[in-house]
């Protein structure tokens, strides 16, 4: 479906294919170090936006029924000089076998209308009647999706009509877009436009991930497609990947019907849709990702990061920035080995989101700077959404220890003593009596 909206989503496929598999190519076994290729491939992430905690609610239920779960609360207010009025968390699978399966997310974000830098008390009100007033998914569609949710899928005909439903919820609207409403919110947010200016909500972008993000921004500038100025997030260095780098091409003018202030329908055009592509490294601890902040403050460049991070992967562990996983396999002559494995990022970052939003947008919006901003933190989102909000960091924890705890069970030793030697280099004989 989104290949078809917009089908320069289509290019950046075919050039992440092409860049993936040249990195493959090159780099062999090392390629497939943060993930198969054959989940890399499919991997994505999608973004999209709603208005209110119900249509949080309700999005919520239908990505419940894939397995995908809210975890982490963004905060993208603060984090962009231009006008974003909107808070966000990411839905995805919570389980690293499921994520093997399942690599897919989707970063939602959620309007404020009752933060006054950006709406007044008059256009608060009448957005949140326009928003209540409003259904982006119908009765049939939650009813499957609750149903699917309880009892773990759906049955032939069944999930086919889910995924109809599901897939059609999530396409850009025909209906025509009411002029003055739209242009009166963009002046305030192009954001805001595009969540509360219109009846139905859309997939905004479609992200592949890439093993060279630097090669694919060559290569879709060589093709004649205009990027933004730079990848978000980490420079490009010699030491390990950490995080998330993203870069995308600016967002492409779609043809929409508008309706004017004296009634006519007129044929016009908008810009909200983009291609973004990400490059996925090693996920940080808490202190690795304060440093991460500290030298993104700094501004990205290698020499910062120099400065900031170990350029091994030991580095990571001995500091305690870095999560790794801990596997006890075979030496191939019947001794065990332990092999230490990096765990992905799968989460992502608001400022560089905040980078990517502000890009994108062709107007600044304005923002009152002097107001109060409306109070909001992960608490709150998770009553927004009515479910339990998962913590990032604590799902990697959970996941190092759950994998320490099996090493040392096969081992025959404590947790303790695999976790207080970070050092072990990725392929340790722990010798035939350990
Ligand atoms: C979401 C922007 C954030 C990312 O990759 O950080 C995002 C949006 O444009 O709605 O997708
Ligand atoms: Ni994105």
């Amino acid at each position: 479906m989104y290949g078809r909206e917009v089908p320069a989503y289509t290019t950046l496929l075919e050039v992440s294919h092409d860049v993936n598999a040249d990195v493959v190519r090159a780099r062999g076994a090392d390629a497939e170090r943060l993930g198969s290729i054959d989940r890399v491939t499919a991997e994505r992430h999608g973004a999209i936006r709603v208005g209110t905690p119900a249509e949080l609610q309700q999005v919520a239920r239908i990505f419940g029924a894939m397995g995908m779960h809210p975890v982490g609360f963004y905060d993208l207010r603060d984090a962009s000089s231009s006008s974003v009025p909107v808070i966000s968390t990411a839905f995805r699978p919570i389980d690293r076998a499921e994520l093997a399966r399942n690599p897919f997310r989707v970063f939602t974000s959620m309007l404020v209308p009752s933060d006054r830098r950006f709406f007044s008390a008059d256009l608060q009100a009448r957005l949140e009647t326009f928003l209540d007033a409003r259904t982006l998914f119908g009765p049939e569609l939650l009813a499957l999706a609750d149903r699917a949710e309880a009892d773990g899928g759906l049955a032939g005909d069944d999930a086919a009509e889910f995924l109809r439903l599901a897939t059609a919820a999530f396409e850009l609207g025909r209906e025509p877009v009411d002029q003055a409403w739209y242009r009166e919110l963009e002046a305030v947010s192009a954001v805001a436009a595009d969540i509360g200016g219109v009846p139905s909500t859309h997939i905004n972008h479609l992200t592949p991930r890439v093993l060279d993000i630097d090669d694919l921004y060559a290569r879709m500038e060589a093709r004649g497609i205009t990027m933004i100025d730079a990848i978000q997030g980490p420079p490009l260095w010699e030491g390990p990947d950490v995080l998330l780098r993203q870069t995308s091409f600016r967002a492409l003018a779609e043809p929409r019907t508008f309706r004017t202030p004296d009634g006519d329908v007129v044929q016009d055009s908008l810009r909200v849709r983009f291609g973004e592509v990400e490059a996925r490294g090693i996920a940080l601890t808490r202190e690795g990702r304060a440093r991460y902040d500290a030298a993104i403050a700094e501004g990205a460049t290698p020499e910062v990061w120099r400065r900031t991070f170990p350029d091994t992967e030991a580095g990571l562990v001995e500091q305690g920035l870095g999560w790794f996983t801990y596997e006890v396999t075979d030496d191939g002559a019947g001794a065990p080995v332990v092999r230490r494995e990096p765990v992905v990022y799968e989460d992502f970052l608001p400022r560089s989101a905040a980078g990517i939003f502000q890009s994108n947008l062709t107007e600044e919006g304005s923002k009152d700077a002097s107001q109060a901003g409306a109070e909001r933190d992960a608490d709150w989102m998770a009553g927004a959404v009515g479910r339990e909000l998962h913590d990032p960091f604590d799902l990697y924890a959970a996941q190092v220890a759950a994998s320490l705890a099996a090493a040392a069970h096969r081992l025959g030793v404590a947790p303790e003593t695999l976790a207080a030697t970070p050092s072990v280099p990725t392929t340790t004989s722990t010798g035939a009596d350990a």
